[in-house]
């Protein structure tokens, strides 16, 4: 079978390496502590996430191997993993039986196996075409099927099981995002010792919203499994409570939510990216000189932008090119100005992606076919998935980086854009329904359903003297460099090791 489009957090494939160091929070040392069953593993420190670090690959003479495809997750987690004798448990992107425990590229891994229907049914249906619409402020309809819904039941469990059974007594479990939100209370039901994270890598939606979903109250009672949850915005974690509240009659206190003798905490920690390893990409002298034949092949315009998305309907790709194809006919960007949009594919077997690429394509061919003259498009399309080093080239190439997401839970390509500008020129118009929008102050905040909008801070955007560029940069790059991957690993670490869990006998902060 064909391996499936990418999960959030696990980029198109090639992902993006982003190197990082992360050095042992407290969270991977705790003591052992009585309350497991007697079953358990040697692991200190379980991650649980949708994907496998490594993608399965087949030799000519048909055996399976494995090589690594690291995102930015797993460099944030690898250092913490290698110290701390971790194990990583995911599923390989392939229909077909569990590969099990292995080794790859000196980690400890284990396979999770899905069948196809439980591809079809768990992932293509409940995760994106359930969950995926449903938390992302209904963009797309979401569809309520019990058997997805049942599959979703049973996926959770395979994966809570072989966390259980991998963790040694006490170990931290660190589990991943939307499709996994039953696995911290599957496992927490067999292990009173380990101490749980879960971190939600999507919006959590507001409770008009989610209370939509038939298994609301199932959701928020998976989740509670964690000692703390982890979300991208402070209202993504102020949506969670109140779910909390409304959908199983908790009471609030705070950030925190009391389930019988245990206290959960749910805040804010906006992920990253490894800002110094990507800049030093971007500083290497063939991808400078990459940089230039891009413009050259471009034909040397006097405005680059660009666009990098995986082709989601999420990311507003069509509000982008609606916009400039009026900035066009109106002639407000002059007649030297080429848009690059790259639009990696993604989940191509869901309904509603097959469709938003059929209305992109139809745009991008309206407008080629409008404003291009021979030897020359405006819009240079690209349905395609590059290699970092090609990634660092293109964002050095562009004046002005579009991210005009109808929602997203943080938006790392803008701190990318960001990371990878060391001279300090370029400008970011940025959706106001990203996480990257609370801290990437030097922005042209943008809310993409108002057209005009989007169009008068791209002109702006690509007329801003370099004076003005320079400050804005500054800016944001001062905050992605400070608030980088690691950043982000270390203080959701060091935040679930210093929680209380009072079932068994901790003691600490609320
Ligand atoms: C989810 C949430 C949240 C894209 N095309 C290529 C490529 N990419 C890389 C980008 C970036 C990543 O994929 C996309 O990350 P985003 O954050 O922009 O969006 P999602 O994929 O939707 O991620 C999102 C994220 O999880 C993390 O928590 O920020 O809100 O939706 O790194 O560079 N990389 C390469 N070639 C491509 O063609 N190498």
């Amino acid at each position: 079978m064909k391996k499936t489009a990418d999960a959030p957090g696990e980029p198109s494939r090639p992902p993006p390496e982003l190197g990082v160091g992360v050095g042992v929070g407290p969270g991977v040392a705790l003591a052992a502590r009585a309350g497991h069953n007697g079953t358990a593993g040697r692991h200190r420190f379980v991650v649980v996430a949708s994907r496998l670090p490594v993608d399965r690959t087949e030799s000519p003479d048909g055996e399976a191997q494995w090589r690594p495809s690291p995102g930015g997750l797993v460099s944030a987690l690898e250092p913490v993993m290698r110290e701390s004798g971790g194990v990583w448990i995911g599923w390989s992107g392939d229909a077909g039986p569990a590969p099990g425990p292995f080794t790859a590229n000196d980690l400890d891994l284990v396979g999770i196996g899905l069948s196809a229907d439980q591809v079809r049914d768990y992932y293509e249906g409940f995760c994106n075409a359930t969950l995926w619409p449903l938390y992302h402020d209904v963009i797309a309809p979401p569809e309520f099927h019990r058997r997805w819904w049942d599959a979703y039941v049973t996926v959770n469990r395979s994966f809570a099981q072989a966390a259980v059974d991998q963790a040694a007594p006490g170990a931290t479990i660190w589990v991943h995002d939307y499709q996994l939100q039953l696995v911290p209370q599957m496992v927490r039901e067999q292990r009173g010792d380990v101490r749980i994270g879960f971190f939600n890598h999507i919006p959590f939606p507001g409770y008009e919203i989610f209370a939509q979903l038939p298994w609301r109250r199932q959701v928020v009672n998976g989740l509670l499994g964690a000692d703390l949850l982890g979300f991208q915005r402070r209202s993504d974690a102020t949506n969670f409570l109140r779910a909390c509240r409304r959908a199983a009659g908790l009471v609030t206190r705070g950030a925190t939510v009391r389930v019988g003798d245990r206290e959960i905490r749910a805040a804010a920690f906006p992920i990253s990216i490894d800002a110094e390893g990507l800049e030093q990409i971007a500083r290497r002298e063939s991808v400078r000189k990459r940089s230039a034949e891009i413009r050259l092949a471009l034909g040397e315009p006097d405005t680059v932008l660009l666009g990098v998305d995986r082709l989601d309907y999420t990311k507003g790709i069509p509000v982008r090119l609606r916009a400039y194809g009026e900035l066009l006919r109106e002639g407000r960007l002059g007649p030297r100005v080429v848009l690059v949009q790259v639009a990696s594919p993604s989940r191509e077997r869901v309904g509603a992606y097959r469709v938003l690429r059929d209305v992109v394509e139809r745009e991008v061919s309206r407008i080629n076919g409008e404003y291009a003259e021979v030897g020359s498009a405006p819009v240079n399309y690209l349905h395609q998935s590059f290699p970092r080093e090609e990634m660092a080239a293109l964002y050095l190439a562009a004046d002005v980086m579009l991210v005009t997401s109808l929602r997203d839970g943080m938006n790392l390509v803008a701190k990318e854009y960001v990371a990878c500008r060391y001279d300090e020129s370029g400008a970011v118009v940025l959706s106001e329904f990203t996480g990257a929008a609370d801290e990437l102050s030097g922005a042209f905040l943008i809310n993409p359903h108002d057209i005009d909008g989007v169009k008068d801070a791209i002109v702006r955007a690509a007329a801003i003297s370099p004076a003005d560029a320079r400050r804005r940069m500054r800016l944001m790059r001062r905050r992605v460099r400070e608030h980088d991957v690691a950043y982000w690993a270390r203080s959701f670490l060091g935040t679930l090791a210093g929680e209380p869990v009072r079932s068994y006998g901790g003691s600490g902060r609320a």
